[in-house]
Formats: structure tokens, C-alpha cells, sequence
């Protein structure tokens, strides 16, 4: 195979996950090492009055226990500058006051897990309650948890056109309010690291997305050289965003393995991480939407409400969904008069972070649904509000009103084929025939456009200076002429150890049986890159990749020139030989030129995406609802999707298929429930509703693969595509089965059957994000 691009190639990754020889952080165990527990808040706000250790310490296989006042190191301050945004700092053990339930207070030390966790059950922690804010909107107005002068962390305006008087000349004006609940990204492996003094430094093993940002944030936590930190990505059970931060676990494991000279392993458990690791998407969206008497869109206007939980994550900060929730709303159709308010507050809930998708989701319930509304106001059908809308190829590129520069495809033919896919038009009939044999059944659609392979100019503009933006790629060729590829972007079950190392083989001519993807390991080469997460290893690191296998390339062609006495451009490297061309018997082989000198082939190449690329699809889906039980049984499920040029589009079925997975959990069953003390009801898997095998629809998948003119390659993201859909389009799908109108998740049995009683009417919370007295109705659940 000379040329695997676009080649349904099974996944290298796969053999060792299968079959048991892949290697978690959980499989490390280092001579000597011990293990981290941490104390963690059992209240959601209070001060702490004292912190007893002593028995602690005393217990059992201890080795050490310590609380903020043993330690000397800075906070964790996410590096955000952006004039919109406060982003404030977050001890790495809490000091004076705790600010949600599950903030570490206390990290305990023990020759074992066990006696570890034994011994964080006798520390006394003497916490006097202060008010607790689990209601961003009562918290904008609250006193501030922060040294800041409200809880309100980011304020910001954005818009263009003229809103008013595109509202006075609608035929149609819908108004509503979108609640998206609060979810975990549950990754099946938790967060955990490995951490070991290696000389001078620091060695560790991490389950990350980011682990060359990891280790530039140890080496400036413990002012050591950046190159005596080594962070490997040992295999990672799933990130899903949760792991692209640093967290104060992680800073801490390592500093132990520091401060006590021994290997240290911390491994949190479900309820930790469902408590303490990030969460996303609590969000209450207000929307204002017009149209013409032929539904075009006329102008939208949002007030977007954040609860970003008691800190922002370390490098992101708190503004991931603030800035692309609204920047999104306008999805893929043509709006000139847009204004967006957005508020990210803060309150005594775990911190919000990435979570696959980050935002989109939100944006593009709000839009389907807006769509859906408004073909009701104006008794159109769902399908052609959407044709009207939609910007046409002809148009692209497209500049939005929020700025995003859209930049190729064909959102129309998306749409068409999947209502085609699914049997759009005969749908009615079916609807009919269905009623009149006592079954309810409906048809949804969704449509979205999204934003992935940011580089480094998105990143810095929004503030984030924290994030490279950046990725690189280092190659090696060994004296058989096989080659190593290590890059900045970590495999997290994406695929990524195939797709390169297809990347790779292209480039050079090879085979892909002589390309192997190491784990991401900062020891592979100088400097630095960003990492797994937004969708970018298919352009940023697919750009690194081909320069790097370029540049070996050329070498290659040189030291083949040297030898075959020709000229560079006369030769061809297919197959692992470079040969002149039009003489195949005059060559030689690559493992020949790599045996000679093999060091000399090395190559290292940055790459920084220029331009973010815009994937899209459109999502169809037929539900049927049973009224008396609430239950949805998703009956068929097309997806028309386009990343542009496919790598493997195994690899993408796959991707769209897991991501889906996730949108149906967030459609049906997922949500992280405080109560009004700021306790998460939802602390394990008894309650946090993850979908499985059961609750998840057959997924039909076409592809449009119109390559991207702004990647290297042609591609464009997918890996979170799959998530923004399911909400929307299920919803859709009951709201039509039903004859009824739901605007907040997840579809729970409880609300089909309140949405299905209340007949034709709204069964949405009526409040909105202004009103901080209103009260939802009691939802009889
Ligand atoms: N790909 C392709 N052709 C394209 C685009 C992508 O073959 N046109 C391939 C890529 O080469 C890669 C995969 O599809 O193998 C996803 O590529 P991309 O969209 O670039 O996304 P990333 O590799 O950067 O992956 C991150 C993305 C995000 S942001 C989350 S979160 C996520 C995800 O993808 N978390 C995952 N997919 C996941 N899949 C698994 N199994 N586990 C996770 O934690």
C-alpha cells in the first residue's frame, strides 16, 4: 500500500486495548512507590475553622499527610488575558474557605491505596458553612466567592447589524428559554498520573491530553529546567476534554514524588471524579429570534448564562463555553443582526472545563430548536426552513456575524441527503398510520457547522495565552529503515497512532507496516506544542506530521542523489525505495540509506494552522415515545456528515459513532443535580445516567469528504462533531412525536410524561436568565 490515505485501515491501537497489553497508569508500579489519597470538602462553601492530621498521620502504613499550610507553592492561575474576563487563582489544597464539595483539603500519603484512603477518613476538618450558590443567576448577584467585585468572572457584548429594527419589520419573532444541564465527560478510566524524582527532575506517567503543557507547568510549579521534566502519555482510557486540563491532583502527586524522594501513584475513584474532575454545558440560554413571512432568519438575540462551577481550569480558564456558545448560535445559516450578551458566574459547584464539543452542543440545541420553532410559528415545514436558511456553497467562504470565517462545503447537500437517508417525505404518512394504530412517532432534525484545528492565533486572541496553539512532530528511522514518529498530540482513543502513522507512510513512500506512532513523551525532542483536544490532530497534527515526514523525505532524496549520481527531481521514493524515475532497477532501498547513517535522517517540523476549519452534517433521527412511560426508543439514525478529506473513515465512523453515543446520553439521560446545598446528588453511576449499548441507535453514516482548501491535507475535524447533534434532533423528534414543545435536557421519563400530559403547550421552565426570583415550576419528579 503506497499511498494509505483515505484507506479503511484497521486500528493499530486496538490489538493491545483487546487483548490486555495496553498500559494504564494503573498498570505502572515503580520500586518503592506509594500512593496519594486526598481529604476532600464535604461542604460546598464554609470556612475552615481547623484541620485536624494528627491521626492521620499516625495511622497505619503513612508515610506523610499534609494540608495547605505545609505547602510553598503558588496557586494554579489559569493565564487568561482577556479584558472581559477575571480569572481568578485556585489553591492547589484549599486554603481559609472551600468553595465546592470535593475540593481537596488535605492529601494524605501511604505505602497503599487502601491505607491511604483509611487514613483520609480520620482527618477532622472543622468547617463553619457559609451561603451556598448553586443558582448562577442568584450568584451574579451574590457576594463574590472570588477577590473579585461580583461572581460574574466574564462579561461580554458581541453582535453586529441592527437588531431592533430587524425585530420591528418580523413576521415571526419566537422567544425562549434553553436550559442544558450540567454533564460529565466520564471518561471509563479517571484522571491519575505517576509521578518519580529522576535525578535533579521529574519524571511522570500520565493519563493526559496535554502533556507537554503538563510539563511546563511542573518544571515553572517547581522552578526546575523544562527539560528536567519528563511527561510521557502512558495509555489514556478515554479524556473527552477532562483530560486536556491540569489540575491541583496532578500538581500535587508530582511534588510529593518531589518533596519525599519516592514514586508516587494517585488514581482517583468514580465518585472523585464525577465530584471533582470538570464539568460542562450548565448553561440557561435566552433566546429572541425573527423571521420573515418566508422564514428567513432576520436577527437573533442571546443572553447566554454560564455556570462555570468555583474556579476555571488550569490553562483554559473559565471562558471555553462563554465565548463558543454564543459565537455558534448562529450555526450554519445566514444572519446579518445578531447581539449576544454572555455571562460566565461562578458558584460553589465543581469547575467547568472542556468537555468534547465544548459549547457547541449548547449552540446548536438552541439553533435546531429556534428552527423548529419558528417553521411552527409560520406553518412551515422543518426541512425547507432549514433549505432557505442554510448559506449555499456558492457563498463560502462565509464570514458570520460572530466573526468565524466558514470555509467550505455544502450545508444544503448535508441536509438533502440525510432527510433522503431517512425517509423525510413519507414520513407523514408513516406518522399517521402510526397514530391511528395508538403509536406516537416523530422525525427530528438537526444541522450544525463547527470550529476545529485552531491554532495559535485563535487561541491567543481569545486570551487564552496559556495554549500554544501549535503542534510538532519529531521522525526517526532506524538502521532497518523503520520509522518512529512521536508528536505533541496524544492518542486518547482517537485513532491517532493509525492516521499518523498513515500520514506518515504516505508521505514517504512507505509502508505503513514501517511506521510506528510512540506515545506522546516530551522526551522525543526540544520545545513544546498543545496537545489532543478540539478537534485538531487531524489538521494541526496531520500539518506537523507531513512537515516532518517532508523533511525526512528530502534528506532521504539527498543521500539518494549522493548515491544514485541523479538529480534530486529525477527521483521517486514509492515502496520504500528511491529510485530515478523512468528506471525503476536504478534505486535504492531506504533501510540501505538508513543503515549507512541513520542519525542523519532525523527530523523535527512545528506546524501552526493558519486558518480553523469548519466541518458540518446534518443529523435525522425517527423516535418513537411512549406517553405513559416517558420512554424514547430511537428507531433510525443518519448521519450526513462532512470533515473534508478522510484519513481512515473507519477511524471517522468511529469517532462519529462514540461521539454520538455521548450526544444520546446528554439527549436522554445525563445530569450532574446539586442540591440546594451544593451537594451533587449525582455522585456515582447509579445516578450520573450513562447511555450503554442498549439505549443506542443503529448510527447510518455518509460522508461528503469535500477537502478543506485551508488544511494541509484537506481534512478537517471530527472527533466532536458527533456530540452537537443528538440533542437537538431528539429532541425535535419527541417534541413532533408528542406534539409539544421541551427546551431543556435531558428527556428524562419523568418530563415526556409531564411534556405529554401538559398537551400542546410549552413544558419548558418559563425563566429567564434576568429574573433571578422566578422559580421553576415543580417538575413532580
Ligand atoms: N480523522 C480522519 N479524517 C478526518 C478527520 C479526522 O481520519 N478528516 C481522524 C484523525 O486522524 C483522528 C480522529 O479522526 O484519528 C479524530 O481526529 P480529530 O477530529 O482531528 O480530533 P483529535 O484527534 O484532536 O481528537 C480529539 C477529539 C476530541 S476534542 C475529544 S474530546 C475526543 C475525541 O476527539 N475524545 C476522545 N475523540 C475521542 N475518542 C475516544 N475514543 N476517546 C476520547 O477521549
Amino acid at each position: 500500500m503506497t499511498h494509505p490515505i483515505g484507506e479503511r485501515v484497521p486500528r493499530v491501537e486496538d490489538r493491545p486495548l483487546l487483548t490486555g497489553s495496553a498500559g494504564f497508569v494503573d498498570d505502572l508500579e515503580l520500586d518503592g512507590m506509594m500512593h496519594a489519597r486526598f481529604f476532600r470538602s464535604p461542604l460546598a462553601h464554609a470556612r475552615i475553622e481547623s484541620l485536624d492530621l494528627e491521626a492521620a498521620r499516625s495511622a497505619a502504613g503513612v508515610v506523610a499527610v499534609y494540608s495547605a499550610a505545609d505547602l510553598s507553592l503558588p496557586p494554579l492561575h489559569p493565564p487568561v488575558e482577556n479584558p472581559e474576563a477575571f480569572s481568578p487563582p485556585r489553591p492547589l489544597l484549599a486554603e481559609r474557605v472551600v468553595r465546592f464539595v470535593g475540593e481537596p483539603l488535605a492529601v494524605v500519603v501511604a505505602e497503599s491505596p487502601y491505607l491511604a484512603e483509611d487514613a483520609a477518613e480520620l482527618i477532622d476538618a472543622r468547617l463553619e458553612p457559609l451561603p451556598v450558590l448553586v443558582d448562577p443567576l442568584e450568584a451574579a448577584g451574590a457576594a463574590p466567592l472570588h477577590q473579585h467585585e461580583s461572581n460574574v468572572l466574564f462579561d461580554s457584548v458581541l453582535g453586529a447589524g441592527d437588531v431592533d429594527a430587524a425585530f420591528e419589520r418580523a413576521a415571526a419573532v419566537v422567544e425562549r428559554t434553553f436550559h442544558s444541564p450540567r454533564y460529565s465527560a466520564t471518561p471509563m478510566e479517571a484522571r491519575g498520573l505517576v509521578a518519580a524524582p529522576d535525578g535533579a527532575g521529574l519524571r511522570v506517567w500520565s493519563s493526559t491530553q496535554i502533556p507537554h503543557r503538563l510539563a511546563s507547568l511542573l518544571a515553572e510549579m517547581f522552578q526546575l529546567a523544562l527539560e528536567d521534566v519528563r511527561v510521557e502519555a502512558v495509555d489514556v482510557g478515554g479524556g473527552f476534554g477532562q483530560k486536556a486540563h491540569a489540575y491541583p491532583e496532578d500538581v500535587l502527586a508530582a511534588w510529593l514524588a518531589l518533596e519525599l524522594r519516592r514514586p508516587v501513584k494517585w488514581l482517583e475513584d468514580r465518585s472523585e471524579n464525577l465530584l471533582a474532575a470538570s464539568h460542562a454545558r450548565d448553561q440557561v440560554v435566552r433566546l429572541r429570534a425573527a423571521a420573515d413571512a418566508d422564514g428567513r432568519l432576520l436577527a437573533v438575540e442571546a443572553d447566554v448564562v454560564c455556570d462555570v462551577g468555583a474556579y476555571g481550569v488550569y490553562p483554559h480558564g473559565h471562558i471555553l463555553e462563554a465565548l463558543g456558545t454564543p459565537a455558534m448560535i448562529p450555526g450554519p445559516y445566514r444572519l446579518e443582526n445578531y447581539r449576544a450578551h454572555t455571562r460566565s458566574v461562578c458558584t460553589n459547584k465543581a469547575p467547568e472545563g472542556a468537555y468534547r464539543g465544548v459549547g457547541l452542543p449548547v449552540a446548536a440545541f438552541v439553533h435546531e430548536r429556534t428552527m423548529d420553532l419558528l417553521a411552527a410559528e409560520l406553518g412551515l415545514d422543518r426541512a425547507e426552513i432549514r433549505r432557505r436558511n442554510l448559506i449555499a456553497s456558492a457563498e463560502l467562504p462565509y464570514t458570520t456575524v460572530t466573526h468565524q470565517r466558514y470555509d467550505s462545503g455544502d450545508y444544503g447537500l448535508a441536509l438533502e441527503r440525510a432527510l433522503d437517508a431517512a425517509g423525510y417525505a413519507g414520513f407523514e404518512d408513516e406518522r399517521r398510520a402510526a397514530r391511528q394504530r395508538g403509536r406516537l412517532i416523530g422525525i427530528g432534525i438537526a444541522s450544525y457547522v463547527e470550529y476545529t484545528g485552531m491554532g495559535s492565533k485563535v487561541f491567543h486572541g481569545r486570551g487564552m495565552v496559556g495554549i500554544a496553539g501549535h503542534d510538532r512532530a519529531w521522525m526517526r528511522i532506524d538502521e532497518r529503515g523503520r520509522v518512529t514518529v512521536w508528536t505533541t498530540l496524544p492518542a486518547i482513543g482517537q485513532g491517532v497512532a493509525t492516521t499518523f502513522a498513515q500520514m506518515a507512510a504516505a508521505a514517504l513512500g512507505m509502508s505503513l507496516a514501517d511506521v510506528v506512532v510512540a506515545r506522546s513523551d516530551t522526551a522525543a525532542g526540544a520545545g513544546g506544542g498543545t496537545g489532543t483536544f478540539a478537534s485538531r490532530s487531524a489538521v494541526s497534527g496531520g500539518g506537523a506530521v507531513a512537515a516532518a515526514a517532508g523533511e525526512m523525505r528530502g534528506r532521504l532524496l539527498a543521500a539518494a542523489a549522493d548515491k544514485l549520481e541523479a538529480a534530486v527531481e529525477d527521483l521517486e521514493l514509492v515502496d520504500g525505495r528511491v529510485s530515478v524515475r523512468g528506471s525503476p532497477r536504478r534505486g535504492v532501498a531506504v533501510a540501505e540509506l538508513a543503515a549507512e547513517d541513520h542519525g542523519r535522517f532525523d527530523s523535527d517540523a512545528i506546524f501552526d494552522q493558519p486558518l480553523t476549519v469548519y466541518p458540518y452534517a446534518t443529523h435525522v433521527c425517527a423516535v418513537e415515545v411512549d406517553s405513559e412511560t416517558g420512554h424514547i426508543e430511537l428507531l433510525r439514525y443518519v448521519v450526513v456528515e462532512d470533515c473534508g478529506t478522510l484519513i481512515n473513515p473507519q477511524i471517522v465512523e468511529g469517532q462519529a459513532h462514540g461521539a454520538i453515543a455521548q450526544g444520546v446520553g446528554g439527549a436522554l439521560h445525563e445530569s450532574l443535580v446539586y442540591d440546594d446545598q451544593g451537594q451533587l446528588l449525582t455522585a456515582s453511576l447509579m445516578d450520573y445516567l450513562v447511555p450503554t449499548a442498549m439505549e443506542l441507535p443503529t448510527v447510518e453514516i455518509d460522508h461528503l469528504a469535500i477537502p478543506s482548501p485551508d488544511s494541509a491535507n484537506g481534512a478537517k475535524g471530527v472527533g466532536e462533531g458527533g456530540t452537537l447533534a443528538p440533542p437537538a434532533a431528539i429532541t425535535n423528534a419527541v417534541c413532533h412525536a408528542l406534539g409539544v414543545e421541551i427546551n431543556e435536557l435531558p428527556l428524562t421519563p419523568e418530563l415526556v410524561r409531564r411534556a405529554a400530559n401538559m398537551g400542546n403547550t410549552r413544558s419548558t421552565v418559563a425563566r429567564s436568565p434576568d429574573d433571578a426570583a422566578a422559580r421553576p415550576p415543580d417538575t413532580g419528579a
